[in-house]
């Protein structure tokens, strides 16, 4: 696929929103959305979903049939975020009650420099637009363009020791905020956890937005993971801590299911899962099949990280 992302230190200063207008603009905007929402529920909303982010587009797709980017409504009303209920339309209806400021991110572990970042310090990173494919684990799929930045910059901002082998990640757990966590379909908190090439990786982002917008609670606001060429469960939402360890961390499906979901958990069409086939999949809003591609798409750019594994046991 043709990929040709600019680091940000090549994008001109006009092309990067400065951060000081994009705050105050969202902050507005916000600040409009409370004075509406809270006639009469007493529930203190998110931010505004439609503050606009003017990140450069740094991604062009390869095919753009293929690619055809998944209309923003469904990719924000079809969402699994088993947090605030199991139903695909759950996460629109229920995430409403999601507080997404104040918002940080505890950085720990095997680091040299522990930080905790708050969200505004997150929106200082240069964003990019990123087009990626998201490939979930129940053989269907969306294009969607993220607003975001690499993890490895996050990552080199605490110092990694020799020790930092894997990355866990975990996501809020507030049963006053995340109606979903009285059923114990999963352990709360929802965990996940990568390699440390595989998160230093640049097509591993943070995303902080898509559509051009902040990122919808039902999508993970205000910060989640994105791996493209590992099924959708991989990429972890509403991350509040991320820890850098010498052992593999556990990840929550596999503790649920271990028979079904691996570690990697790489797009790979040739290794069915055991109660159904991966070989393709049904774009959202399409109604035919398409071939799933291995590594979703992605393996020139990720297949060296895993040569000499079997993927097939290491699934
Ligand atoms: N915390 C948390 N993260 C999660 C999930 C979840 O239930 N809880 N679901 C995962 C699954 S199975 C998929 S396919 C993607 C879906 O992302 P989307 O709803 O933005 O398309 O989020 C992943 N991240
Ligand atoms: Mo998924």
């Amino acid at each position: 696929m043709l990929i040709k992302v600019r680091s940000a230190s090549q994008a001109s200063e006009n092309e990067v929103t400065p951060r000081g207008l994009f705050l105050s603009r969202r902050s507005i905007m916000a600040g409009g959305a409370a004075a509406l929402a809270l006639g009469g529920t007493g529930v203190v909303p998110g931010p505004a979903l439609a503050a606009p982010f003017q990140a450069p587009l740094t991604v062009s797709p390869k095919d753009p049939k293929m690619d055809a980017q998944t209309p923003m409504k469904s990719a924000t009303s079809y969402n699994n975020f088993y947090e605030f209920g199991t139903d695909k339309t759950d996460p629109s209806e229920n995430a409403g009650t999601l507080r997404t400021r104040p918002w940080e991110i505890a950085v720990d572990g095997d680091v040299g420099k522990p930080t905790t970042f708050g969200i505004e310090d997150l929106l200082s990173f240069p964003l990019e637009e990123r087009v990626y494919r998201l490939r979930c684990v129940e053989g269907w799929s969306m294009v969607i363009p993220w607003v975001g930045f690499p993890l490895a910059e996050l990552l080199k901002r605490v110092d990694p020791t020799g020790n930092a082998k894997y990355v866990a990640f975990q996501t809020l757990a507030d049963r006053s905020q995340m109606p979903g966590l009285k059923y114990p379909v999963l352990q709360w908190p929802y965990v996940e956890g990568l390699r440390m090439d595989e998160a230093m990786h640049p097509l591993t982002i943070l995303a902080v937005g898509m559509y051009g917008e902040t990122l919808p609670n039902q999508n993970g606001a205000p910060v989640r993971l994105v791996v493209p060429w590992k099924y959708g469960f991989k990429s972890i939402k509403s991350i509040v801590r991320i820890t850098l360890t010498q052992d593999q961390p556990p990840t929550s499906w596999n503790r649920s299911q271990p028979r079904e979901y691996g570690f990697y958990s790489n797009v790979n069409p040739e290794v069915d899962h055991p109660r159904w086939s991966q070989a393709t999949e049904r774009r959202v809003g399409e109604f035919s099949r398409r071939k799933t591609l291995a590594f979703n798409g992605y393996g020139e750019e990720v297949a060296s990280l895993y040569a000499g594994m079997d993927l097939r046991k290491n699934y």
